[in-house]
């Protein structure tokens, strides 16, 4: 281990002892969002633990986190060459690659210009404000018209095992123009096993950070490279298909439009082609995984809260009522109107804290923070479970309370409020999927709220501990749904 001198007037960050070989791993535990936070206590916002031999700034503080992701960017948009992000897209990732800067600021651009095309391009119809919104609209009927189905014959349901179908044919359709049935099971075994994957992904897995571990038989570690091995699979044959049926004069989704763009880059000899084919291609496999995973765990817990809090269901199914009717489905527009509903979302965010650490950043040269000295190529932890859980900041933070983000008079949604909530980490990294994500997790909702009414088995109530990870699920379990007053199945 080399050790960069300290320059003068900087102190090396605080932290706890570690012990040799393993470290602080011990310390850490099986939820290192709250050992990490209770260590904030002692530390202070900014302070370093060691995984293995490896040191890891960790960051909770609100104030320390926008300085370093906001204030010195640059210098904290890096990310660490961790021992399984080699293997997610063959290394290819977008998200967990090591790319430089200008590969991935290229490659960034790229995501953001076709997501944004893709959603804001005119649906089939008139009567969408987008093909977004179209995607939403029809898959959340058909969710419905599901559950309805499922409850006639089971009498309850698995939410996830429903929600994730609907939310991965959303971004299939931007990403490869087609849907699958709920129980097609070439998808069905594709997004039902994210769990490895997220567990592997998750924030100070000791096997990142110890070679020794991944010597063991570990059988999360070897259903990560199944999962990740089906998950290219199924990635490359879609892409295949693409470019076998590829016509310039039609771009028909975000796959079309990434093979376009690499096309257009050969006829154009001034272009800078540092970055592949594949490189580009492979946006989309992030774009769909990022795009299934995280918003059906949202809507996920959205509903198992639902079932917890009957009378804040109640209470959003009044605001759908009186704002948009029984007559007509809720639409994008509508979101400005439904505060309640929105308040709602904000506090899933803050509570749930489904994401509690952002993905893990690098720091990209010498830099320091609070006056503490943190050398490059540190890897960097970014607490959003801390900053949302903050007595400091929120006033009891455990509490589940969607009103805290409205104003004194219950009229308005209070935007400073719901500015403090860290979900999608901030700046240069910062989520490129939050317009859809915010989207569709309140159309969704919105729709269902609307027409269903969600309830626990009798005797039977969900078991809301978080499984930790990249996103934290709920455990599984079955739930009642039935159809509100003034409606029917088929539902269109
Ligand atoms: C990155 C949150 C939905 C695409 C991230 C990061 C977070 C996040 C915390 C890491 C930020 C960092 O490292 O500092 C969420 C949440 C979502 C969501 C909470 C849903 C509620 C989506 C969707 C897409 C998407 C729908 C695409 C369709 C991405 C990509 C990155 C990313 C590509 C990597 C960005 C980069 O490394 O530069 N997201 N996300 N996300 N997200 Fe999301
Ligand atoms: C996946 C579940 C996957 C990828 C990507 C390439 C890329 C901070 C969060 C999202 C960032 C964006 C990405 C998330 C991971 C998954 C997801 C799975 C294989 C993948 C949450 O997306 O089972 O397999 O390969």
């Amino acid at each position: 281990v080399t050790r960069t001198k300290i320059p003068e007037g900087l102190l090396p960050l605080p932290g706890p002892k570690p012990l040799p070989l393993i470290g602080n791993v011990l310390e850490l535990g099986r939820n290192p969002h709250l050992s990490l936070t209770a260590m904030s206590k002692q530390y202070g916002p900014v302070f370093q633990v060691q995984i293995g031999t490896r040191p890891v700034a960790v960051l909770g503080g609100s104030e320390v986190v926008r300085q370093a992701l906001i204030k010195q960017g640059e210098e904290f948009a890096g990310r660490p060459d961790l021992y399984s992000f080699q293997f997610i897209s063959e290394g290819k990732s977008l998200a967990f690659s090591t790319d430089q800067a200008g590969v991935w600021r290229t490659r960034r651009k790229l995501a953001h210009n076709a997501l944004r095309s893709f959603a804001n391009i005119e649906g089939q119809s008139v009567e969408y404000s987008c093909a977004l919104e179209e995607h939403i609209s029809k898959e959340g009927l058909c969710l419905i018209e599901r559950l309805c189905s499922v409850m006639e014959s089971n009498g309850g349901f698995d939410p996830f095992r429903y929600i994730v179908v609907s939310v991965a044919n959303v971004i299939c359709g931007m990403c490869f123009g087609r849907r699958y049935s709920h129980d097609d099971n070439e998808l069905l075994n594709l997004v039902n096993m994210s769990d490895e994957f997220n567990q592997v992904v998750g924030s100070g897995n000791p096997a990142d950070f110890i070679p020794f571990l991944r010597l063991l038989p570990s059988t999360n570690m070897k259903k990560f490279l199944a999962i990740n091995k089906r998950f290219n699979t199924f990635m490359q044959k879609l892409v295949k298909e693409h470019y076998d049926t590829y016509n310039k004069d039609n771009i028909r989704d975000i796959t079309d439009s990434l093979i376009d763009h690499c096309e257009d880059r050969k006829l154009d000899e001034n272009s800078n082609l540092q970055v592949s084919d594949e490189k580009i291609v492979a946006i989309v496999n992030d774009l769909f995984g990022a795009g299934f995973d995280t918003i059906s765990t949202a809507l996920s817990w959205s509903v198992v809260y639902l079932v917890a809090y009957p009378e804040i269901q109640e209470r959003l199914h009044e605001e759908l009522k009186q704002k948009v009717g029984i007559d007509s489905t809720p639409r994008l527009v509508d979101k400005t109107n439904l505060i309640y509903l929105e308040a709602f979302i904000m506090e899933i965010f803050r509570h749930s804290s489904f994401l509690p650490f952002t993905i893990p950043h690098c720091t990209t040269k010498n830099t320091s923070l609070n006056g503490y000295f943190i050398p490059k190529d540190t890897c960097v932890f970014i607490n959003q479970w801390q900053v949302n859980h903050d007595p400091e900041i929120w006033k009891d933070p455990s509490m589940f309370n969607p009103d805290r983000f409205l104003t004194a008079d219950g009229t308005e949604l209070n935007k400073m409020e719901a500015e403090k909530v860290m979900i999608f980490g901030l700046g240069k990294r910062r989520c490129v999927g939050e317009v859809i994500a915010r989207s569709e997790v309140y159309l969704f909702l919105a729709i269902l709220i609307q027409r269903l009414k969600f309830s626990s088995m009798p005797g039977q109530m969900p078991d809301m501990t978080p499984e930790y990870g990249l996103t934290m699920k709920h455990k599984r379990c079955l739930l009642r749904a039935t159809l509100r007053p003034g409606f029917e199945t088929p539902c269109t």
